[in-house]
């Protein structure tokens, strides 16, 4: 393996976009492509469901629960932060962490409902700043046409046309953005190439940055 001697580091690749973009689909493919290649990587996703805030989280997302908008803001937010220090400790030890979303769904989605988008973007002040933001760009309709919502709060119509309207206020130039209507196969090539000039500059010693830079 490439990675683990000290100086250098794993990237922190995020991955954006609505419902049904993509996401999982293609960040299953990178990590076998990194991999292949012979870098330690791992593939993260938020929410994490698998801890305690993160059971919270999903019992909300599945309606199994209900709780105050700013309240499901914070334990979202809360979500990353019981993950930071484990995800500092992968880069600096030279592991790529490809994560299925990132704060900014937490900021896009919460802020499609109405909370003040400042005010949403405070909590994550502090958490890793991603070496790269990849959005997965869809039309709310054709991520709808896609095998169907599931029953889960968020996946409707409506309320996607919001949310894809807060990512286009929240992106900046230093995204990266696919169109995510084209073929899994050529989705997966542009991904690999964006992805793989941004590791070896990780590996070259960049520093990490913190949110919100
Ligand atoms: N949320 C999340 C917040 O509100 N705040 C936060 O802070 C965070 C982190 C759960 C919800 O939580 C919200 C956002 C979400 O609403 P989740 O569990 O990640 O988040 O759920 P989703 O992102 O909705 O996951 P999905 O499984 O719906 O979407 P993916 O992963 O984007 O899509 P994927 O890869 O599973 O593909 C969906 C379907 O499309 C097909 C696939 O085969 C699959 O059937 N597909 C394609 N079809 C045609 N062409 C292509 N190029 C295709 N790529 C995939
Ligand atoms: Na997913």
């Amino acid at each position: 393996s490439r990675s683990g001697n000290g100086d250098s580091r794993g990237a922190l690749v995020v991955l954006e976009g609505l419902d049904r973009c993509g996401k999982s689909t293609q960040s299953g493919r990178l990590l076998t492509y990194l991999k292949g290649l012979g870098h330690s990587t791992e593939l993260w996703r938020f929410p994490d469901r698998t801890t305690s805030v993160g059971q919270m989280i999903s019992s909300y997302l599945s309606s199994q629960s209900q709780l105050d908008d700013h309240t499901v803001h914070l334990l979202f937010s809360a979500n990353r932060w019981e993950k930071r220090s484990l995800m500092e400790r992968k880069l600096k030890s030279g592991t790529t962490l490809i994560v299925d979303r990132y704060s900014y769904s937490g900021v896009a989605f919460s802020s499609a409902k109405g909370l003040d988008i400042d005010w949403c973007k405070a909590p994550e002040i502090g958490l890793l700043a991603p070496d790269m933001v990849v959005y997965l760009n869809i039309p709310p309709e054709k991520a709808a046409e896609r095998g169907g919502y599931g029953d889960e709060r968020y996946e409707k119509l409506e309320f996607q046309r919001k949310v894809s309207h807060s990512y286009q206020v929240l992106h900046d130039a230093s995204w990266k953005m696919i169109d995510a209507c084209q073929p899994i196969e050529d989705i997966e090539k542009q991904l690999q190439e964006m992805v793989s000039d941004c590791v070896r500059i990780c590996q070259k010693g960049k520093p990490l940055s913190f949110l919100w830079s």
